[in-house]
């Protein structure tokens, strides 16, 4: 039985101390903090995602170093499983002590512990393909992860600067590679021509799409998206926006999917490129957040949110479903979270199932395996379709008895060719957007017409302690502080449409407000007089309650 190589890992994470003031923790979108003080942790995440590897008997596991939607400053990194999935919740645990231990000999302590207690044998291979966005904080970071591999044997692939949803793909690629489930050659060459070919055969005899304005975030998904535009040829006219990947400061600022959605407006460089009528969307930092939003007639703006794509997409999917005669056999489902707006739950409800989930993409996912064909989409943009293999097979052996059935079946082939099914995936969402706007003859206002949604807000409040707040029933009601859930709900009798939850961050120290009501007046009174509840509960100092927390 071959032992840890202590000597090296020592040598190596002395290279990389943990600072001592700090606490890292795993959290929903792995480790993410200020980019300057990940150092040790991205050496430890080097270990654990070879030990990770080296337990699934040497399956490829993925890493991806990046903070996302966050400012520049931040950087962050998460593992990704071989089936290109977020990692495994019970590894989150490990991912979060090996990156506290306080020395080098704590260090080697605990991933001598979890080699025990998670029974690694050490004599497998590990492999691991790993890549990064475009901040400037990533070389170093990538620098001690290969510090990480090193220290460990790691059979290490470096897929370069590119996309979270790209870095997905290649792992589920490589790791079936030359199955029967192959899910396409493991290159980003690999990944352009499947969605490129896929999309051009889905949009085949329709009218050409008008052109797209992206907004790339000023980050990775600039250079993804001038890729795949070259793939795409003349089938779609794309306008590149925010494709400043070098200078200093400009990354997500202003700018990017999480902004608009946010702010509810354009980004303000955009305002000169838009025309009346035309469609754009805003990409997020990695690329796996997408967010559409045109101006009318009258300049005003319109926002297309996750869950106006969910609504978009399922019902497309459902209708193809019946044309190809497999309605008995293939169910649709739609997940959301607790902050999809009440509208657009009641447009889906009436159609298919639905189903709450807590915030975050792994239980968004997971819940979408339940279904046939399960569509999630989180209302912040970011989501995906997923094709079960039992309605994959039935798809590849069911015989259409007639042409109609025949075409609506090839359509559904090929939208699991186009759509990404390992994550929420900015450009493949796009794409699939773009066909089915194309297929109904759909522009955004026939788009934003299937239904209006009910006004809303999201507030932040700073509190003492996040971790005092407790949900259940998807983060929907509150359990913790006692009490509190009863004056919240008393509070939201008074609003017509009324409804709020409080939930806190997985990602910021802070506790979300959301609430919404048939009138914005009401829904921004309903959101800061829970917010008030929350810090008034949550002990914040008086003197310094904010004015609007009525
Ligand atoms: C992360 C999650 C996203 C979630 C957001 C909530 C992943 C890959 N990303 O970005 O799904 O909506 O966190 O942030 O899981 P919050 O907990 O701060 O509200
Ligand atoms: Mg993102």
């Amino acid at each position: 039985m071959p032992e840890l190589p202590v000597r090296a890992i020592q040598v190596l994470a002395d290279a990389h101390p943990k600072p001592s003031h700090l606490y890292f923790q795993y959290g929903t979108a792995g480790f993410r903090t200020l980019g300057s003080t990940l150092d040790s942790v991205l050496f430890r995440v080097g270990i654990l995602a070879g030990l990770r590897s080296k337990r699934l008997d040497g399956r490829t596991i993925g890493v991806m170093v990046t903070a996302s939607h966050n400012p520049e400053q931040d950087n962050g990194v998460k593992l990704v499983d071989p089936r290109g999935e977020m990692l495994e919740a019970s590894w989150e645990v490990h991912a979060t002590a090996l990156a506290n231990a306080p020395s080098t000999d704590a260090f080697i302590e605990a991933v001598s512990a979890l080699v025990q207690s998670a029974r690694i044998d050490l004599s497998k291979p590990a492999r691991v393909v790993y890549a990064r966005d475009t901040r400037p904080s990533g070389p170093a970071l990538i620098s001690a992860l290969e510090d990480g591999f090193k220290a460990l044997g790691v059979e290490a692939r470096d897929a370069g600067v590119t996309t979270t949803p790209i870095l997905h793909y290649l792992v589920k690629a490589i790791n079936t590679k030359g199955t029967n489930e192959s899910y396409g050659d493991d290159s980003e060459d690999g990944y352009y021509t499947k969605l490129s070919a896929s999309f051009k055969k889905l949009i085949a005899g329709k009218a050409t799409p008008d052109t797209v304005v992206i907004d790339c975030a000023n980050g990775v998904g600039a250079i993804a998206a001038k890729n795949l535009q070259a793939y795409l040829g003349t089938s779609i006219p794309l306008v590149l926006e925010n494709t400043d990947t070098t200078s200093r400061g400009k990354l997500n600022d202003s700018c990017g999917a999480d902004y608009v959605k946010t702010m509810q407006r354009l980004p303000p460089n955009l305002v000169d490129v838009m025309k009346p009528g035309q469609r754009a969307c805003s990409l997020d930092g990695d690329a796996d957040r997408l967010m559409y939003y045109y101006l009318d007639e009258r300049g005003q703006f319109h926002m297309l949110d996750g869950d106006k794509i969910a609504a978009l997409v399922a019902a497309f999917i459902v209708e193809q479903v019946k044309l190809a005669g497999l309605e008995s056999e293939i169910k649709v489902g739609v997940v959301q979270t607790a902050y999809a707006n009440g509208a657009s739950t009641k447009y889906l409800e009436e159609r298919l199932p639905v189903k709450c989930v807590s915030t975050g993409v792994k239980h968004l996912h997971h819940a979408a395996e339940h279904y046939s064909i399960g569509v999630y989409f989180e209302a912040n943009g970011h989501g995906t379709v997923l094709f079960s293999p039992a309605t994959q097979e039935i798809l590849t052996k069911h015989e259409p008895s007639t042409p109609a059935q025949s075409t609506a079946l090839n359509h559904l082939i090929n939208l699991t060719q186009l759509i990404n099914q390992t994550v929420g995936d900015a450009l493949s969402d796009m794409l699939l957007v773009e066909v089915v706007l194309a297929h109904k003859s759909y522009s955004g206002v026939e788009w934003n017409s299937l239904y209006a949604d009910l006004p809303n807000r999201l507030v932040k409040v700073v509190v003492g302690d996040r971790n005092a707040f407790k949900t259940e029933d998807a983060e929907r009601r509150l359990v913790n502080p006692p009490g509190l859930q009863e004056k919240i709900h008393e509070l939201v009798r008074r609003y017509e449409g009324g409804r709020s939850f409080v939930r806190p961050s997985g990602t910021e120290d802070v506790v979300r407000v959301y609430a919404e009501a048939v009138l914005r007046a009401q829904a921004d009174e309903l959101a800061f007089r829970v917010a008030g509840l929350v810090y008034d509960e949550a002990g914040g100092d008086p003197a310094k309650r904010p004015k609007e927390f009525i």
